[in-house]
């Protein structure tokens, strides 16, 4: 598509179903919420920007989650242990964060949309690529970060994005290393873009 990223903002219903151990989707598996709202209950957190909140969602190697809304309790969001795919997941109003690659993979996130994250949306914490396509982001900090400090080798891939009112930065990285690459991406409000090093590879379409 050339057009801007056409998800919708849902809203979070208010018969959530209300999570209180994160859920494990275990590998090679695929975890279709069938549109319902997930919201984290007291035990893994207060949506609240404390690092030591859990996820709703923990995504073993392999595992695909699709048709879930987050709602208005999004604690840590959704962790990756290796491969995910992800498919019209929506974070009704982010927690700490969205999303965190805590092992090593490829994740692909496809129709989704996030919004009202303090800080940041997508935090990459273990090396690999992170490619999005057709996502709408809306008030945040930074819409992706690779663990602050850290060196490692991350592809990160943006395709038919659009983000608005961005406090911080649209991708952010202190690794020497990182490739980024963004194809139809629209932006409005969003401050800082693209915060890399020098000898980061920055490709626009
Ligand atoms: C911050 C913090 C990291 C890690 C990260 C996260 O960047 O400094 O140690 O906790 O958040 O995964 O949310
Ligand atoms: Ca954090
Ligand atoms: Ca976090
Ligand atoms: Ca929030």
């Amino acid at each position: 598509a050339s057009g801007a990223a056409t998800t919708m903002f849902p809203t979070a219903s208010s018969d959530a179903q209300v999570v209180n151990e994160s859920i494990v989707v275990k590998a090679g598996e695929t975890f279709d919420g069938a549109g319902k709202t997930f919201t984290a209950g007291n035990a893994l957190g207060d949506g609240g920007q404390s690092e030591s909140q859990k996820p709703l969602f923990i995504l073993e190697d392999g595992a695909q989650l699709k048709n879930v809304v987050i709602g208005d309790n999004g604690a840590d969001g959704i962790h990756t242990r290796g491969d995910a795919k992800l498919e019209n997941v929506h974070w009704t109003d982010v927690g700490e964060d969205a999303l965190t690659m805590k092992g090593s993979g490829d994740v692909e996130i496809k129709d989704s949309s996030a919004k009202g994250a303090a800080d940041k949306i997508f935090q990459l914490n273990a090396p690999g690529s992170l490619t999005i396509d057709n996502f709408q982001a809306d008030d945040f900090g930074k819409l992706v970060r690779t663990n602050g400090g850290q060196q490692g080798d991350w592809d990160i891939n943006l395709n038919n994005i659009t983000a608005t009112n961005g406090k911080h930065a649209l991708v952010q990285s202190d690794s020497s290393t990182v490739n980024v690459n963004a194809n139809n991406v629209q932006t409005e409000n969003v401050k800082g873009m693209y915060k890399l090093p020098e000898s980061a590879s920055l490709s626009i379409q």
